[in-house]
């Protein structure tokens, strides 16, 4: 019997114990782990990858957490951008190819005026001219700034809780909370729009801390799910932790796969840049996040400015290595039917 069926008979607890050990495995046990993982995505998706152009448009942010380089107490440099000139990088990411449009910003004070206002309008703009579904990662949303953005034709919201254990949560997010953070997810499912769930690996959670992580992510139901390695900032609390390797976020991408096969699973150029996108691909990854378009003056979150300029992080670049595990971007109409059939489920 492969992985996904022990899994998919197994009571909790049970269930909790197969993830710790699969968790820690390393080198070829690993390997085999990985491979399994893929095979899956192989089944339910084929040679298909999906790609997910980054807008990173406002730096500027009220909150204060700890991992985080733009937290409101490290004095850097930040940028906002204005509407147009979203609107217009918007265009050309989609001119590039990408599949969805993810729409972040810290939890900036002057956007978040008159209730997003600004950013309902250029929302709706650039579905209106692009055509393509967009994310929003706009931080905490209250249940009318939720139904707003659905009402404006937005078709993901992006909230990570970065650990389910709320000692630790506290840590991490320490001026944020927990259960307001958790409901803003639950409330966003029931207004239809779709939910992605994520965590942070090499912040201090333990193996049991990730595996009650993976299991909640399923309980609310997220359709994508994300795992990043933490990336030490410069003037943050957090800045002296020793960075991890991708080991363990590998073998999360796997596990996920294995106990959720049919759901979206990052592979983030966020962490390690572009050298980092086979090995999550090959551990069950099926899109590729934070494609950032050159010379642009927009930023990563965990990696402002790693291949940015250099185009290492575009979808030319991604094709090329996709093609070397022979595997393509799927078309925009693929990823399309992909979004119809879940929210049909
Ligand atoms: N400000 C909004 C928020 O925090 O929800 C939207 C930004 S969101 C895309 C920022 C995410 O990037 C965090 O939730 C975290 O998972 C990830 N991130 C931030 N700083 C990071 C770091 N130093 N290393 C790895 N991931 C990081
Ligand atoms: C990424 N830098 O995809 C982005 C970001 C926000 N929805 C995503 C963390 O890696
Ligand atoms: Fe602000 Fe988001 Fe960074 Fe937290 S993670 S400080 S909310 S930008």
């Amino acid at each position: 019997m492969n992985l996904q069926e022990l899994f998919s008979k197994m009571d909790g607890k049970e269930k909790k114990k197969e993830i710790l050990r699969l968790l820690s495995l390393r080198d070829e046990e690993a390997e085999g782990l990985h491979r399994e993982a893929a095979q899956l995505r192989e089944k339910y998706f084929g040679n298909k990858v999906f790609l997910y152009g980054f807008v990173y448009f406002s730096t500027y942010c009220r909150n204060d957490c700890n991992f985080c380089y733009y937290r409101k107490s490290n004095p850097i440099h930040r940028y906002r951008k204005t509407t147009a000139e979203i609107l217009q990088r918007a265009k050309e990411l989609a001119g590039s190819g990408v599949h969805l449009l993810d729409l972040t910003m810290g939890e900036d004070p002057e956007y978040r005026k008159e209730d997003f206002r600004e950013i309902l309008k250029l929302t709706e703009d650039i579905k209106k001219e692009t055509g393509l579904p967009v994310m929003i990662s706009p931080g905490f949303l209250t249940e009318d700034q939720l139904a707003a953005f659905r009402n404006a034709g937005v078709d993901w919201y992006a909230l990570y809780q970065e650990t389910h254990n709320r000692e630790l949560y506290r840590k991490l997010r320490w001026d944020q909370d927990y259960d307001q953070r958790m409901e803003a997810k639950e409330t966003a499912g029931k207004l239809g729009l779709l939910v992605e769930e994520g965590i942070l690996t090499g912040v201090g959670e333990s193996l049991e801390d990730i595996a009650d992580s993976l299991l909640e992510m399923g309980r609310i139901r997220a359709r994508q799910m994300r795992v990043m390695t933490f990336v030490p900032q410069p003037g943050s609390p957090m800045e002296d932790r020793t960075p991890a390797d991708s080991q363990l976020e590998r073998n999360i991408i796997a596990v996920l796969r294995l106990l959720y096969p049919q759901v979206l699973i990052p592979a983030s150029l966020d962490v390690e840049g572009i050298n980092g996108l086979k090995g999550r691909i090959l551990a069950g990854s099926n899109v590729v996040t934070s494609i950032i378009p050159p010379c642009s003056g927009l930023a990563g979150v965990a990696q402002m400015d790693k291949d940015v300029d250099e185009g290492g992080r575009t979808v030319e670049e991604v094709s090329r290595i996709l093609k070397e595990l022979d595997l393509s971007p799927a078309t925009r109409s693929e990823y399309q039917d992909y979004l119809v059939g879940i929210r049909h489920e």
